[in-house]
C-alpha cells in the first residue's frame, strides 16, 4: 500500500539563525529536508547541518529508553522504572545529604527549546538547591549583565542592524561558521554580502584569518583577551578627536563625560604593543567609525569567553553609544519579540537594578549571578570534602565534560557523585557518569517556538513549528520529564501527573498578566482567562498565553487588531495559520521605552565595570605569553554533541591545531605530525595544521571533540574523536564581574609530540 507523502515546516533548533526547514514525511519516515523558500526569515536558506535532523532523529545511539545504572552497567528500563529509580534514589539522597549538597547544569540547548525554556525554572525551584550552573557561563554572561545594567534586561541586547548598516565591525565571532549568535538571523554569510554589495564595509577584529575575516575589507589580527583594550583605545580615539556624539539616543544616556576619564589611560599608544595593533590603526578605526553614516560594533564569544568579558561587552555597547548608532536603522537595534519578553511587560522605564553576589559559591566564594553559580567552580564544589559539598547532580542537555574548563578535573569528580540524574538525548562524556538517563524526543517530535532567541533577531518574526513526527509509544515528552522530576524533587512521587505543575505554571503566567497594570488582561478575570485557553495544555498552552499578551498580541480581545498588514493579533492559532512564520517588520527604534532601569536612563557608570577597570589597566604593565591558544567553529559542527552524524564528521578531520608557520619553525612542529599543547591544567596531542590563517604567538583548536573515553555509546563520534581542547583552559581564571570562563587566550607551551 502506498503510503501517503506529506509536508511539514519546522524552525531548525541547531544554532541560532533559526532557519525553516521543508520536511518531506511518509508515513513515520523524514524522506528530504530541504530549506523553506517561503520562510520569512530564512527564505530557503539552510547550512548543512539542517538538513540532519533526520540522520539525528534516526541515529540508532540516540536513547529511546531511559537507562538506569545496575551492577555499575546502564541498562534501559521503562519510563515507570525509571522514574521510580529517580523517586528512590532522590529520596535516600535528600535524606542523607540536604538539598544544598545537589548541583544542577543546564546545558545550550534549553535555549532552542520550548520545552526547557518553560519548565526548567518549575524544575530548578523544586530542586530547591543554590547550587545552579549553566552553559551560560562558559558563553554569554558578562553580555547579558552588561545588557541588564544598561538597559534593564539580559536579553536586552542590541543587535547590530547588518540588514541597513553601511560599517559593520565585527569583533570575536564568525558567522559564516557559526551562522551568528546573539544575533538571529539566518544567512549572515548572505547578509554581509549584500551589505557589501551596497557599499556597506566588514571590519573584522580576529587572531584569525576566519572565514568572515576573509570576507572583511579589514583585518585586525588582535591579540587575544585584549578586545576590551582596543574598544578603549577607540573610545579615547574618539574623545581626542572630538568626535564623541551619542546623537538622539544620547538624549536617554548618562555618564558619557565621565566614562571618557575613565578611559583616558588607554590611549592607542598605550594599548597598542598589548593588543598587537597599531595606534595608527586603532585611531583609524575610531576616524571610520565616526565618519560611517551608520555602524555597528558587534562582539560575540571572542569577548565573552575572555578575562576581561563584561568590560569588553559593555565597551561594545559604549562604542555603539559615543558615535550614535544606538538604536538607529544602520546602527544596533533592540528587537521587540512576539513573546516572552521582559522589555514589554510592565512599566516601560521602570525596572529593579540587578544584582550579583547575592550568594556565593562554598569553595572560592565566587559570586552568583542570575541565579547561577561559574560553571568553572563545578568541578570543586564536587571535589572539595567540607559541608556544603555537592554530592548529586541533575544536567538538563548539557556536556560539561567537554564544555568547561579543566574539563578532566571535572570528569574525575563526576565519577564521585552518590546520585547523577541527567536529560539528555546520548550517553557521551558527561551523562556516561549518570545513574539515570532520561531521553526527551527527538527534534522533530517536539513542538518549537524560539522564545529566547527571537528577543535578539535581527528582524522581527514570530514561528512555530508543530511536531512533525509523532512520540514513539510511552516516550513523554520533554516538558513532561521536566514536570516529573519537579514533582519527584517535591515529594510528589514518580506517578504524580506533570499536569499538575503545567497548570501551576500556566496559573502564575495567567496571575501575572491579569496583575499587568500595562498588559491588556489588566483586571480580568484569571478563570475566564484560562478558560479560553482551554483545551490546550502543555508548552502549546503557554505559549498561546505568552503569544497574546505580547506586544502584537491579540490580548484576549484587548490586544492589536493587526499584527502586521494582513495578519490578525497573534495567537498559536494564527501562527498555526501560518506555517512560514509571520513578518513583523524591520526591527524600529525602541528607547526610551524598551528600558527597565531604576533610572529609566541609560547609566554608562556601571559600579561593577567600573570597578573592574583597575584590573583592566594591569594588563598594560603585564608580560605577553609566548603563546596562547583560542577556540574556533566549524560549518559542520555544533559545540559537542553533532559528532555522531557521519555526513557531517566524514572528510578531513577538523579537530586540528592551527599553527602560524613561524611558530611551527620555532616549535619544530610539522604539519600533519602531534604536537604537545600544556596548560597550566592539562595537556593533550593534537595533529598540526601549519596555516598562517592564525597570527604568530596563537594557537587555534575547536572545542568540544574527545569522544574516545570510556563509556562514552557514541560510534561514529568515537571513531571520529578529536582531543578535548577543554583538557587544557583553566578553570581558575574567570571574568571577575561575572564569573564567566576564560576559553579564549589560554597561555600554553607548544612542542612538538
Ligand atoms: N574551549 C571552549 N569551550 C567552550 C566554548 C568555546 O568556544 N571554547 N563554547 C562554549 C559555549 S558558547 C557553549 S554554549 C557551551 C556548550 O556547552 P554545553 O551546553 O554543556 O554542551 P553542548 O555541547 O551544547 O551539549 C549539549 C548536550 O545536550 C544534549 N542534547 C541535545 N539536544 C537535546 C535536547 O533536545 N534535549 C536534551 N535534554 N538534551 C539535548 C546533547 O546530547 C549534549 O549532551 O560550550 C562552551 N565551551
Ligand atoms: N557551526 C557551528 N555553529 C555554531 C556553534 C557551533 O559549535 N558550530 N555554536 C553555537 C554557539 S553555542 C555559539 S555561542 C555561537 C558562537 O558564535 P561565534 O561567536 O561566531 O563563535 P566562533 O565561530 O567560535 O567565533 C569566535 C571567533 O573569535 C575568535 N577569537 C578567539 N579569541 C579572540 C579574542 O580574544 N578576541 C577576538 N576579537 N577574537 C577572538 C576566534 O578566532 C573565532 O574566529 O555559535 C553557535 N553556532
Ligand atoms: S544555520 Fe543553524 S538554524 Fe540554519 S540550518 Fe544551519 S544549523 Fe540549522
Ligand atoms: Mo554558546
Amino acid at each position: 500500500m502506498d503510503v501517503e507523502e506529506r509536508t511539514a515546516f519546522r524552525t531548525c533548533p541547531l544554532c541560532e539563525a533559526g532557519c525553516g526547514l521543508e520536511i518531506t514525511v511518509k508515513g513515520d519516515r523524514v524522506t528530504r529536508i530541504r530549506g523553506d523558500q517561503h520562510d520569512v526569515f530564512s527564505h530557503g536558506f539552510l547550512c548543512p547541518k539542517g538538513s540532519t535532523l533526520r540522520q539525528l532523529h534516526e541515529d540508532p545511539d540516540r536513547l529511546r529508553q531511559p537507562l538506569v545504572r545496575r551492577d555499575g552497567e546502564l541498562v534501559a528500563v521503562s519510563w515507570e522504572e525509571a522514574f521510580a529509580e529517580v523517586e528512590r534514589r532522590f529520596t535516600a539522597f535528600a535524606d542523607e545529604h540536604g538539598r544544598e549538597a545537589l548541583g544542577v547544569y543546564v546545558g545550550n540547548p534549553n535555549a532552542h527549546n520550548l520545552s526547557a525554556l518553560l519548565y526548567l525554572k518549575p524544575l530548578l525551584k523544586s530542586l530547591g538547591t543554590r547550587n545552579v550552573f549553566s552553559a551560560s557561563t562558559v558563553d554569554q554572561r558578562p553580555k547579558e549583565l552588561s545588557s541588564a545594567w544598561l538597559f534593564g534586561g539580559g536579553l536586552s541586547i542590541p543587535v547590530p542592524d547588518v540588514d541597513r548598516t553601511d560599517l559593520l565591525v565585527v569583533l570575536g565571532a564568525n558567522p559564516y561558521a557559526s551562522n551568528g549568535s546573539l544575533a538571529t538571523a539566518p544567512d549572515w554569510p548572505g547578509r554581509i554580502e549584500a551589505m557589501r554589495a551596497r557599499g556597506g564595509r566588514l571590519v573584522v577584529v580576529d587572531p584569525r584569518r576566519s572565514r568572515t575575516a576573509e570576507e572583511a575589507d579589514l583585518h585586525l589580527a588582535i591579540r587575544p583577551g585584549t578586545d576590551a583594550l582596543l574598544l578603549a583605545a577607540v573610545v579615547t580615539a574618539l574623545a581626542a578627536a572630538g568626535s564623541i556624539d551619542a546623537g538622539t539616543a544620547g538624549e536617554w544616556v548618562d555618564g558619557i563625560d565621565e566614562v571618557v576619564a575613565l578611559l583616558a589611560p588607554f590611549t592607542p599608544a598605550a594599548v597598542a604593543p598589548v593588543v598587537g595593533i597599531d595606534a595608527a590603526a586603532i585611531e583609524a578605526l575610531a576616524a571610520e567609525l565616526a565618519a560611517a553614516p551608520s555602524a555597528a560594533v558587534y562582539g560575540r564569544i571572542g569577548t565573552t569567553t575572555a578575562e576581561f568579558g563584561t568590560v569588553a561587552s559593555w565597551l561594545v555597547d559604549v562604542v555603539n553609544i559615543v558615535t550614535g548608532n544606538l538604536d538607529r536603522p544602520g546602527g544596533t537595534m533592540f528587537a521587540k519579540a512576539a513573546a516572552g519578553a521582559s522589555n514589554t511587560r510592565g512599566k516601560p522605564r521602570e525596572g529593579r537594578a540587578l544584582k550579583t553576589g547575592r550568594h556565593r559559591s562554598r569553595v572560592r566564594g565566587a559570586a552568583e549571578t542570575m541565579g547561577e553559580l561559574p560553571a568553572a567552580c563545578l568541578a570543586e564544589e564536587i571535589d572539595t570534602p567540607g559541608a556544603g559539598q555537592i554530592r548529586g547532580l541533575v544536567t538538563v542537555a548539557g556536556n560539561p565534560v567537554l564544555s568547561t574548563p579543566n574539563s578532566e578535573r571535572l570528569d574525575a569528580a563526576l565519577g564521585t557523585l552518590d546520585l547523577y540524574v541527567a536529560v539528555d538525548i546520548y550517553c557521551n562524556e558527561t551523562t556516561r557518569h549518570a545513574d539515570v538517563i532520561l531521553p526527551p524526543p527527538s527534534a522533530l517530535q517536539k513542538g518549537h517556538y524560539d522564545l529566547a532567541l527571537l528577543q535578539v533577531a535581527l528582524r522581527n518574526v514570530a514561528n512555530y513549528s508543530a511536531p512533525v513526527l509523532p512520540l514513539d509509544d510511552g516516550q513523554p515528552d520533554e516538558w513532561e520529564i521536566l514536570a516529573r522530576l519537579a514533582l519527584i524533587a517535591q515529594g510528589m512521587g514518580a506517578d504524580a501527573d506533570p499536569a499538575i505543575v503545567d497548570d501551576l505554571v500556566v496559573g502564575a503566567l495567567v496571575q501575572a498578566a491579569v496583575g499587568d497594570e500595562h498588559g491588556p488582561l489588566h483586571g480580568r478575570d484569571a478563570a475566564d482567562v484560562l478558560a479560553e485557553l482551554a483545551p490546550r495544555t502543555g508548552p502549546e498552552r503557554l505559549l498561546d498565553l505568552l503569544l497574546r499578551t505580547g506586544p502584537y498580541g491579540d490580548g484576549f480581545g484587548a490586544g492589536v487588531e493587526e499584527s502586521v498588514a494582513g495578519v490578525p493579533g497573534l495567537s498559536l492559532d494564527v501562527l498555526l495559520a501560518h506555517p512560514h512564520g509571520v513578518d513583523l517588520g524591520p526591527l524600529e527604534p525602541r528607547l526610551p521605552d524598551v528600558l527597565r532601569t531604576p533610572t529609566g536612563r541609560i547609566d554608562l557608570l556601571v559600579e561593577a565595570v567600573v570597578g573592574d577597570l583597575p584590573r583592566l589597566e594591569a594588563v598594560l604593565a603585564r608580560p605577553v605569553p609566548e603563546a596562547v591558544l583560542v577556540g574556533r567553529r566549524d560549518l559542520r559542527s555544533n559545540n559537542s554533541w553533532m559528532h555522531n552524524i557521519e555526513v557531517l564528521v566524514k572528510g578531513r578531520p577538523r579537530c586540528t591545531l592551527h599553527v602560524h608557520p613561524d611558530d611551527a619553525a620555532r616549535w619544530g612542529l610539522v604539519d600533519g605530525a602531534q604536537a604537545v599543547v600544556t596548560g597550566r591544567v592539562g595537556r593533550i596531542e593534537v595533529p598540526v595544521e601549519v596555516t598562517d590563517a592564525v597570527r604568530t604567538g596563537v594557537v587555534s583548536l575547536p572545542h568540544g571533540w574527545g569522544h574516545d573515553l570510556e563509556g562514552v555509546a557514541l560510534g561514529v563520534a568515537n571513531r571520529h574523536a578529536g582531543v578535548n581542547s577543554n583538557v587544557v583552559t583553566d578553570e581558575a581564571v574567570l571574568d571577575v564581574p561575572s564569573g564567566n570562563a576564560v576559553l579564549n587566550g589560554i597561555p600554553v607551551a607548544v612542542a612538538a609530540a
